[in-house]
């Protein structure tokens, strides 16, 4: 397994285990990087990397995933504080980040065609929103998704974790 480690700000490490179910398949993922009450910009860059599926003689498959992990870091953002995150499209499809269940401006909600331009190849987008609720959230392309999700775009079910002061 290729673990490929970003530029995320990473401040201590998750005690979920990092495995994912993706359509009966199950990924041995990166243990969740955890970014905690952090309001840095943070960087989610879509991209091809590998992970072994579970089982001894596992071989390690090919995967989209962000930072090139499936399932990509957790985000643990205070109840009330902003979350600053950078999208970066390193595939080969156009792209979104959706911030799925949080209330937030539709600005930043991440589905293209009508709260955003998708973003191409190559290119970045700035997500930048306060957290108003807690609660244990995700985050996944909203393009391509049942593509995109199922090769590795998400974060854990569930991902971002806003929690109360
Ligand atoms: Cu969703």
């Amino acid at each position: 397994m290729t673990n490929k480690i970003s530029s995320f700000a990473i401040t201590r490490r998750s005690i979920l285990g990092g495995a994912a179910s993706l359509g009966g398949l199950t990924l041995i993922g990166n243990a969740g990087r955890v970014v905690a009450n952090s309001t840095a910009m943070h960087k989610l860059v879509a991209e091809p990397g590998t992970a072994l599926l579970r089982g001894k003689d596992a071989l390690p498959v090919k995967i989209w995933g962000y930072n090139g992990m499936a399932p990509g870091p957790v985000l643990r953002v205070r109840q009330g504080n902003e979350l600053r995150v950078q999208l970066q499209n390193g595939i080969h499809q156009p792209t979104t980040l959706h911030w799925h269940g949080i209330r937030i401006a539709n600005a930043m909600d991440g589905v293209p065609g009508l709260t955003q331009e998708a973003v191409e190849p190559g290119k970045t987008f700035d997500y930048r929103f306060t957290c108003p609720d807690a609660g244990m959230l995700w985050y996944h392309p909203h393009r391509f998704s049942s593509e995109q999700v199922a090769r590795g775009l998400h974060d854990h079910h569930p991902g971002a974790v806003p929690h109360p002061n």
